[in-house]
């Protein structure tokens, strides 16, 4: 029987891996924490939740303790375009909140998730079919925290045996949790502003071409890797994971199939630019293939359909179009 906690649980990703997994282990099982308590009731009310600092290694300790935690999904962090403006407070959550939880790991025996992200890559990592091991040298504040948390996951392991696993997150799309702060949110808004406006101003050129993924395969992921045969790990932490590499241009063309008007134009924030260039097209993900058989289900069109429809059946009140509101 699995105890989970995941700290961060009422964010973009958390939100989505909590639903699935107490939809698995039951709603008993899975303990959520976040900084926040004022969102998502349904899931808040749904089972354990505590609303606790990711930072805070008494409270944290306490609810390990009393729900015989033996697995911690760790997905409390800023996103990179944030980090860029916080960068003390991104250094202090990025890393001393992953280091609490590696701490409580060692004492508790717990497994731990932690996901990394393409923003780990920098200028000059190689930036087509990024390998599994190659140059990692970002030049963002989030991505100097994801290359140490990598690194700080596989010293766990080594030195203290802790059961630390995780991958390497391109932008991931949902209709549930909007993401916050990330250079590939454009990506999540411009369904809603398709739907909504059937135009967008988009803050990132029309061929930055950056990986992302659906919010089902990135769950998958997060689950599937930690429940993999460690005897066929190769790797621990940080897998490449791709299921789909596209750029503003072609997501709006992809819309378009279904809302024949949708017009983008662009007007570019330099940060998440800059951001974004330093970041690699698309990754080669062999490794997470052959070691714990990552199988990605969803491509632009179908993620399009299903995105639409669900951002849609949200919004049946519809929003003025564009030529009235610009
Ligand atoms: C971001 O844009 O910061 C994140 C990421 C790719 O890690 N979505």
């Amino acid at each position: 029987m699995k105890h989970i906690l995941i700290v961060g649980a009422l964010g973009q990703l958390g939100s989505e891996i909590a639903l699935a997994l107490r939809r698995k282990y039951g709603d008993n099982s899975v303990v959520l924490t976040d900084i926040r308590d004022d969102i998502n009731r349904q899931l808040i009310e749904s089972g354990p939740f505590y609303k606790v600092d990711c930072r805070d290694a008494k409270a944290l300790a306490d609810i390990v303790q009393n729900h015989h935690i033996d697995t911690v999904y760790h997905l409390a962090a800023l996103l990179s375009a944030t980090a860029e403006r916080s960068v003390q407070a991104a250094w202090d959550i990025n890393m001393n909140g992953l280091m609490t939880t590696l701490e409580i790991a060692r004492t508790f025996r717990c497994a731990v998730f932690t996901p990394s992200s393409i923003g780990s890559f920098g200028p000059s990592t190689p930036k087509r079919f990024t390998p599994q091991d190659t140059i990692q040298r970002p030049t963002t504040m989030y991505g100097v925290t994801k290359v140490a948390g990598e690194l700080l996951c596989d010293y766990y392991y080594h030195k203290y045996d802790v059961d630390t696993r995780g991958v390497r997150f391109p932008g991931i799309i949902s209709s549930m949790t909007p993401p916050g702060g990330g250079t590939t949110d454009y990506a999540v808004e411009i369904y809603y502003a398709a739907v909504a406006k059937h135009c967008y101003e988009c803050p990132l050129a029309g061929d930055t071409y950056l990986d992302m993924m659906y919010m089902p395969d990135a769950v998958d992921a997060a689950i599937r890797v930690m429940e993999a045969d460690p005897a066929k790990l190769r790797h621990r932490n940080a897998f490449n994971v791709a299921s789909m590499s596209f750029c503003p241009e072609d997501i709006a063309a992809y819309i378009r199939t279904h809302i024949p008007d949708f017009t983008i134009t662009y007007r570019i924030d330099p940060v998440r630019q800059a951001i974004a260039n330093s970041w690699p097209d698309c990754l080669e993900d062999y490794a997470a293939r052959v070691e714990w058989g990552w199988n990605p289900k969803y491509d632009l069109a179908s993620m399009t359909a299903d995105m639409l429809a669900h951002v849609g059946a949200r919004n049946q009140t519809g929003g003025s179009p564009c030529s009235q509101t610009n």
